[in-house]
């Protein structure tokens, strides 16, 4: 008849979902974007949220996937940073290339992480084209503490969910390639492939535009000038090293392609520049634009904008390059 008991019942209820969920979050080693796009770099920020026994975490080691490539992760002031580096299950393709190897543990080590606290432990990393949307992939975590240890390792069989387990490993579901494999386009002999740029900060001077140029004929042939949509001017440049200085200068008369010849307009090499862009450039994009051949003429280019990490013609390791050293 009383309506306390049902009162009672429902915030012990509504407590307990309360706890669950704050245990949930607690208890779990996460990873703070679960969600990344095929064919797109992915900054990966392991949560820590507590210790093991209410003991300090001291060390960390993560597990990556298959799939996960061009692994660089980041040092821990007070920790000591490992990696392995092993061969991949198969070769993957990494922007001009294929990464055969690369990291697949690393252990942050000798930190002390009170159990009070909390920190996060990050890489970053490339989800490789071929990894099929909807696909999850899982980081298994081992966390060490003074007492005792977390082993965030459990992966759901198929029917189950990462939240059903005690423990589960961090992971990521993968959404659709970011901006399929951009076509190759074909002026006379020319073929160009990889038509992209880069994000640029607002207030940005220039913006870059990068592609790889192919002469697949028995002629030369000489890229004369570039256009975007964004920019009134663009110029056709070309970095180099100088007696140990980085210095860049403009082509005016452009750039001839030999026969057989393969040139990448990329950072830190030849590059087109778009001189006072109309608007920040943002990742996700497609610029129109247009290149103008001596003997193919001109043909229609799409520029298709990436991250900062967009270095799609630099090897990962030397990653970096680019227009930091620009002056203008
Ligand atoms: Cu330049």
């Amino acid at each position: 008849m009383s309506v306390i008991p049902h009162l009672i019942r429902s915030l012990c209820a509504a407590s307990a979902l309360m706890l669950a969920s704050q245990t949930a979050v607690l208890a779990h080693a996460t990873l703070e974007q679960d969600k990344a796009n095929a064919n797109a770099a992915y900054k990966a920020v392991i949560k820590i949220g507590h210790g093991c026994e209410q003991t300090a975490t001291t060390r960390l080691t993560v597990t990556i996937p298959d799939g996960v490539i061009a692994v660089k992760p980041m040092p821990k002031a007070g920790w000591t940073l490992t990696t392995q580096t092993k061969t991949y299950a198969k070769p993957y393709d990494y922007y001009h290339g294929k990464l055969t190897e690369g990291v697949r543990e690393i252990t942050w080590a000798g930190g002390n992480l009170p159990d009070a606290y909390y920190d996060e432990f990050t890489f970053q990393a490339f989800i490789a084209r071929d990894v099929p949307a909807d696909t999850r992939l899982f980081f298994p975590v081992v966390q060490s503490c003074e007492k005792g240890r977390n082993d965030w390792v459990e992966i759901p069989a198929a029917n189950q969910k990462p939240h059903d387990l005690k423990s589960p490993a961090p992971s990521l579901l993968v959404l659709a390639a970011q901006g399929a494999a951009p076509q190759a386009v074909k002026a006379g002999s020319m073929v160009i492939t990889a038509v992209r740029s880069r994000v640029t900060p607002a207030g940005a001077p220039v913006a870059g535009g990068y592609l790889t140029l192919t002469n697949q004929g028995q002629q030369a042939d000489r890229l004369v000038s570039a256009s975007v949509e964004i920019a009134d001017l663009t110029e056709i440049h070309e970095m180099a090293t100088k007696d140990g200085v980085m210095t860049m200068r403009a082509l005016p008369d452009g750039l001839t392609i030999k026969p057989g010849e393969t040139v990448d307009f990329k950072p830190g090499s030849f590059h087109l520049m778009f001189l006072k862009p109309k608007r920040p450039l943002v990742e996700g994009e497609v610029l129109k634009g247009r290149l103008v051949f001596e003997k193919a003429g001109p043909v229609s280019v799409e520029f298709r904008v990436e991250g900062m990490g967009g270095n799609r013609a630099t090897p990962p390791a030397g990653a970096g390059g680019g227009h930091t050293g620009h002056v203008h």
